[in-house]
């Protein structure tokens, strides 16, 4: 059971996931019209990993006798400086999301709604991930500076990166991912 307050701010944060979604989808965008393939990879990986988070809580509201209610989504920027641009924002809006769930977690202790709080540890834990990788690719886009060489090389890395789908969503929500039809 959700309190009102409780479901109004996962709805609210379910909406930011979105954001996030379509925050890195616009990146990805912007990358491939650069010709950086490899970027693009990640950021359209980031956005299928947002997506989840918000389908996550999308289902635990309705699972747990509430409504996820569909909100507009706030248009994200569409333009960059670089990449060293685009993951300082990335770094700087996980920072904010990272706030955010933490504002959650202290509702759901406030209100003793101890299922919510148990909820929500996966996406603290996830948050400490998303930022570690974050950091990461800054620190070598730092070292990286303006050399075409280096960017290739990290572009051809990020190439590599793959969207993983948690084991505890739904098979509906894993299957859409994977393009197989529901067991
Ligand atoms: Fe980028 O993180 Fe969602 O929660």
């Amino acid at each position: 059971m959700l309190s009102k307050k409780m479901e109004d701010a996962l709805n609210e944060q379910m909406n930011r996931e979105m954001y996030s979604a379509y925050l890195y989808m616009s990146m990805s965008s912007f990358c491939t019209n650069k010709g950086l393939k490899g970027f693009a990879n990640w950021f359209m990986v980031q956005y299928h990993e947002e997506m989840l988070h918000a389908m996550k809580f999308y289902e635990y509201i309705n699972h747990q006798g509430g409504r996820a209610v569909l909100n507009t989504i706030q248009q994200p920027p569409s333009e960059f400086a670089s990449p060293l641009d685009m993951f300082t924002k990335t770094l700087e809006h996980e920072q904010f999301i990272t706030k955010s769930i933490n504002e959650l977690m202290e509702l759901a202790i406030a209100g003793k709604d101890h299922a919510t709080r148990i909820f929500l540890q996966w996406y603290v834990t996830e948050q400490v991930e998303e930022e570690g990788n974050d950091n990461e690719i800054i620190a070598q886009l730092q070292i990286i500076k303006d050399n075409p060489q280096g960017l290739m090389m990290l572009d051809r890395e990020l190439a590599s990166r793959m969207t993983t789908v948690p084991t505890e969503f739904s098979k509906g929500v894993e299957a859409a991912i994977k393009g197989t039809p529901a067991a």
